[in-house]
């Protein structure tokens, strides 16, 4: 079996001296099956110039990359139109974000249709190969590529979470996104909640017919399953682990100067809820005087989609009430937030995991969160405060839980963190981390794929 991956973003990028293969969950998910078994990573082309076909390594190539070239138009309309102002804030529960402009959806189909166009020219027709298709900015290409191809065997894996029926069913073109996924043998999200989400949205809107976790619809089963991502665990363990990075927590600590360090680490996102956090954490520091001094927030928010206004927007609130809590509560050397609004490489987010007392992880809404996972792994005695309204959270029960909109009950939960005693830590965070290790991102990948292969050995007998 070879594999045909789709995603928005194709894994390689040029470096200085040659190409490279992307840093990602992703990357590190599929990378080894496209080694080992060869195939095609079909992504968009942002850059003209950029070859369209091209045999990765150069050398030795294990695998075809194939972009799909977007004129500056198809970007704005497919991407940062309809994948980020409307799947993106209406999967998130955000609807004050939605931008319901109609050019979006049509760029959206153009775009689906030039991916699929790309899949049906990179692959053979019955060949038992695997096609994966990754994320909300492909739910038209897998009713495309079947339209094409009745026997092939198509996967669809949804990163952020599905939102419950009511809220999908805003969206005017719902069905039609809907019967674009139903193209597929098998739909994986990351947790069961996501599934039953889905599983109502195509019973309710399409009268598609059910059977437990099986959806019918115009001659196609689809199954629709629970595969929560993880991270490279033990690449995570063994970096954690490296003398060199116990050393740069230590120097990050004694730089800090505080007795009690809490992180917070994000893309800048409003999914984030970074503005929320610090609220409770100023709320932290009205209501406990005592900890003035010897508390510090360290908070890194990544760049992100900066071109949207609602991501210049956030940027400006977060910058506000971060200047505003500084402005209030320092004194002497103490800066109660250490805010930074950069990149930084896995190393040196793993030194500061390892540093931290507490990880504050409160998204308003979020898929997963695969930061959780990292912290955990790379944590030897912190205590995860997570928020409830994320995937993580209904997998991980040994984290202290809040209502990130509960500015009062996160920082009451700062507290908690940081004054639970040694015991409860320890136990805590054995439980996080028995967890996280069975969710592995190479076991992700391996569970998805064995079970969509399984499906097509099914139909091919049949
Ligand atoms: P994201 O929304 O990007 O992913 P997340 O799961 O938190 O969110 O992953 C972020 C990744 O970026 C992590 O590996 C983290 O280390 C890295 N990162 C974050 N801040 C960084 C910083 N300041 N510097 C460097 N790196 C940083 C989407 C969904 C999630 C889902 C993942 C995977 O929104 O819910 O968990 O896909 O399916």
């Amino acid at each position: 079996m070879s594999l045909t991956v789709v995603a928005n973003r194709v894994p390689v990028r040029q470096a200085d001296d040659g190409w490279e293969t992307s840093v990602g969950g992703l990357t590190t998910a599929l990378l080894p099956v496209l080694e080992e078994k060869g195939g095609t990573w079909v992504g968009m082309g942002e850059d003209p110039e950029l070859p369209k076909r091209q045999a990765y390594p150069a050398d030795n190539p294990d695998f075809l990359v194939r972009r799909v070239p977007l004129s500056s138009q198809e970007l704005d309309g497919y991407y940062y139109g309809m994948a980020n102002q409307i799947l993106w804030p209406l999967s998130h529960y955000l609807i004050q974000h939605l931008n319901l402009d109609d050019t979006f959806i049509e760029t959206y189909r153009q775009v689906n249709e030039r991916f699929a166009e790309a899949v049906l020219s990179e692959t053979e027709k019955g060949d038992g190969d695997v096609i994966w298709i990754q994320d909300y900015h492909q739910m038209l290409s897998p009713g495309l590529i079947r339209q094409e191809r009745p026997e092939a065997t198509i996967g669809h894996f949804w990163h952020i979470p599905w939102p419950a029926m009511e809220i999908f069913r805003i969206l005017p073109w719902s069905r039609e996104l809907l019967r674009g996924m139903l193209g597929c043998d098998l739909i994986g999200f990351h947790v069961q909640e996501y599934v039953d989400n889905f599983i109502e949205s195509a019973d309710v809107l399409l009268g598609a017919e059910v059977d437990g976790q099986r959806v019918r619809y115009d001659g196609q089963e689809t199954r629709v399953e629970a595969h929560p991502i993880g991270i490279d665990v033990n690449r995570f363990k063994e970096m954690s682990r490296d003398a060199s990075i116990i050393q740069e927590a230590q120097k990050f600590r004694e730089r800090l100067g505080s007795d009690h360090i809490v992180i917070g680490i994000d893309r800048l996102d409003y999914t984030k809820g970074i503005r929320a956090r610090m609220l409770a954490f100023e709320a932290f520091l009205e209501e406990n005087p005592e900890y003035h001094g010897n508390v510090s927030f360290f908070q890194i928010a990544t760049p992100s989609r900066t071109e949207l206004e609602s991501y210049q927007q956030i940027r400006r609130e977060v910058d506000e009430v971060v200047g505003r809590i500084n402005g209030r509560f320092a004194r002497d050397s103490w800066v109660p937030v250490n805010y930074r609004y950069r990149t930084y490489t896995q190393y040196e987010l793993c030194a500061f995991y390892r540093a931290a007392d507490a990880a504050l992880i409160t998204p308003l809404r979020d898929g997963m969160n695969v930061v959780t996972q990292e912290f955990v792994t790379a944590s030897q005695d912190g205590v995860l405060v997570l928020s409830e309204l994320t995937g993580a959270a209904y997998l991980l029960p040994e984290a202290v839980q809040v209502n990130p909109y509960d500015h009062g009950g996160v920082a009451d939960a700062i507290r908690t963190a940081l004054e639970m005693p040694t015991g409860e830590r320890e136990e805590r965070l054995a439980g996080l981390k028995d967890t996280i290790e069975t969710l592995d991102v190479h076991n992700w990948a391996g569970n998805f794929l064995d079970s969509i292969r399984e499906d097509g050995r099914v139909k091919r007998d049949a």
